[in-house]
């Protein structure tokens, strides 16, 4: 009988649950492999939970906690204080979440540790719902796509994560996106390097809640990019940069065509939402001119 052996590389075995084409495994590996293993993960409940948290499935060799939904900077801010009352500030104390923990139920608490400056780095990648019930719409959800819970399609324009996390006045803050890991594992060294709250948003695309195949995901994700529909942003000691500008701005056609959640929208929510994406960056790029 043949057997085969999979060695396991990394903070994180092969083999996890998460759905075809579906990237959160790619950024738990690029992160703590850039992080290292002293670092100890918070996790809260989301589809990042059900394959690094604990159980039968659980793959992430590093430390870590799964907490919940509404504390996960907090649970953070109190590892990093105990470390702290030990001497120790070199262990990364690393929050992992989703949009859902971020942009909506753990907002406070995350508000609540960039006011303090809390020595914590939090990564939130961000699929753009509640997928691990169900594709719920949140905060991030974007103008016009259609969840469970949206189904004419969002009638409003997703919280801008990054902009309030600039509003705390952190040390640092970024967006990433997993069609450009090497920029991702830029950011992440920088913020492993630096001490107080730091924060990562990174988009990651969703076969399954967004409609769309699952070798398409680095696909999705570069429109994204191309079209400003997402930003790659870096925000450190007061100033902004855009890492990468939009090779066409505003041109969210072929970006939403290739997903079905935006199928129903209408021509004027498509309008209105390249229209929502070139005042954001307009907006961000005259902050860059007055924070250089
Ligand atoms: C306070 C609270 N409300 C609801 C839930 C149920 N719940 C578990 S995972 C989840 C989805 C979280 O969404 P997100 O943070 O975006 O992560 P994703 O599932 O998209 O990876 C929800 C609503 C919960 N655990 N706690
Ligand atoms: S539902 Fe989406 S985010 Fe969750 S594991 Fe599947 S592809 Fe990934
Ligand atoms: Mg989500």
């Amino acid at each position: 009988m043949l057997t085969y052996k999979v060695e396991p590389k990394g903070a994180v075995s092969p083999g996890i649950s998460t759905c075809q084409g579906c990237m959160i495994d790619v950024i738990f590996r690029n992160a703590l492999d850039v992080l290292g293993e002293d670092t100890v993960l918070v996790v809260p409940p989301g589809c990042a939970a059900q394959f690094s948290g604990c159980g039968p499935e659980a793959s992430v060799t590093v430390a870590g906690i799964q907490g919940n939904l509404e504390n996960s900077a907090a649970i953070a801010s109190g590892i990093a204080n105990g470390y702290k009352h030990q001497g120790n500030d070199h262990t990364t104390i690393c929050v992992i979440a989703g949009d859902g923990g971020t942009v909506d139920i753990g907002l406070q608490s995350l508000s609540g540790a960039m006011e303090r400056n809390e020595n914590i780095l939090y990564i939130c990648y961000d699929n753009e719902a509640y997928m691990n019930t169900g594709v719920q719409g949140s905060s991030s959800t974007p103008l016009a796509a259609s969840t469970t819970t949206t189904p004419a399609g969002k009638p409003v324009n997703s919280k801008d994560l990054f902009r309030i996390c600039m509003a705390h006045n952190i040390p640092y803050a970024a967006t990433a996106s997993i069609a450009n890991i090497p920029d991702f594992r830029r950011k992440v060294q920088k913020a492993k390097d630096i001490r107080g709250c730091r924060v990562i948003h990174i988009m990651s695309p969703c076969p399954t809640g967004w409609g769309y195949k699952s070798a398409k995901t680095v696909e999705v994700a570069r429109e994204a990019i191309n079209s400003g529909a997402w930003l790659l942003l870096e925000y450190e000691n007061g100033r902004l940069t855009i890492s990468k500008k939009p090779t066409a701005l505003g041109q969210v056609e072929s970006y939403v065509r290739m997903q079905k959640r935006f199928k129903g929208a209408s021509d004027e929510a498509i309008a209105a939402l390249s229209a929502h994406v070139c005042e954001r960056y307009t907006y961000m790029e005259k902050l860059t001119q007055i924070m250089a």
